[in-house]
């Protein structure tokens, strides 16, 4: 019922606009934009944001899970309609891979800089649980201090799920040559490194984790290792050794190549639609700190920060 009203309401100020202007402007389709959502919570958060922001301008939107890599193909071929977090790091090759074959354009990059990267907490730094972190070469003189039950006397890596990135960081240990000190395991999702992080502060012990910014834990304070530079062609799957770290990266938006022409006021405002590193913390802390669901985040985010994406409708 709102959506119809809101609907209805689009159409007549639009009517309105064009008897003064004289100009006639496209209507949007009202075909739903179709938001994927994954598995971390500004991702899903901003989900809802962007879908609040285009029901506001009188769209139908609807939401599907979506596997984070495979995405960029469903854009591609029309099943998905947008991405609206793409993390240079870990979904660039996949984006262009999917613009290469034809049906995906680049929407635009958000404010936010990004790093996706492992790293420690602040107090592993500060209680210098490893002297010469955030150096990665300090990790080859204390794999004891990341040891777990599990990892068959290495240090352990927390990876965040397979699905994310493979075997990136398996193979980078191999390609430092750490292989022999230490192991990565898999988080069956993100909360479980926000559990493990959790234990581990309380406990007082040392954990490397995989992360990234923006988060929730830029607050506390989370600090990225600094391996050996990111350079284009470094990685692996780029014909490189794998020795080096991530890249500081962007924040990119993707759509499919119609949705211009089929939605061009939701298009337009998606154009626009750009978060900063404070507007993306925030948005998962809502989740991840205050317990709150990702649609009731995204409602409570809307109603505190119009100034933030009222500008992106007008
Ligand atoms: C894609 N991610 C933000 C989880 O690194």
């Amino acid at each position: 019922m709102k959506r119809i009203t809101n609907k209805v309401a689009a159409v007549a100020l639009s009517a309105t606009f064009a008897a003064v202007t004289g100009q006639a402007f496209a209507e949007d389709s009202a075909e739903p934009i179709v938001i994927p959502t994954h598995n971390w919570s500004s991702q899903v958060v901003m989900a809802y944001v962007i879908g609040g922001i285009f029901e506001s301008i009188g769209n139908n939107v609807e939401y599907v899970p979506a596997d984070s890599q495979a995405v960029y193909e469903a854009i591609r071929i029309g099943d998905v309609t947008i991405s609206h977090e793409v993390w240079q790091s870990t979904f660039g090759a996949s984006f262009y891979n999917a613009m290469a074959k034809g049906g995906i354009i680049d929407a635009g990059t958000h404010a936010a800089s990004t790093l996706e990267e492992m790293g420690v907490p602040q107090y592993v730094i500060d209680d210098n649980l490893c002297p010469g972190l955030p150096n990665w070469e300090a990790l080859k003189d204390c794999p004891e201090v990341f040891a777990t039950a599990d990892s068959d006397g290495k240090g352990r890596w927390l990876e965040g799920p397979q699905s994310w990135h493979g075997d990136l960081m398996p193979t980078r240990l191999e390609a430092l040559g750490l292989g022999d000190l230490y192991t990565v395991k898999f988080a069956g999702g993100a909360d479980a490194i926000w559990a493990e992080l959790a234990s581990a502060k309380t406990e007082g012990r040392g954990i490397i984790t995989f992360n990234w910014t923006p988060n929730f834990t830029d607050a506390e304070g989370f600090v990225f290792i600094e391996f050996p530079p990111y350079e284009d062609g470094c990685r692996v799957a780029d014909g490189g050794d794998g020795a080096c770290g991530s890249p500081s990266g962007w924040l990119k938006k993707a759509a499919n190549f119609k949705f211009p022409k089929t939605h061009p006021a939701a298009y337009t405002a998606f154009s626009k639609m750009s978060f900063t590193s404070q507007d993306i913390g925030q948005m998962a802390a809502l989740v991840d700190i205050d317990g709150m669901s990702h649609q009731d985040a995204a409602v409570a985010w809307l109603a505190a920060h119009e100034d933030v994406w009222k500008p992106f409708v007008d």
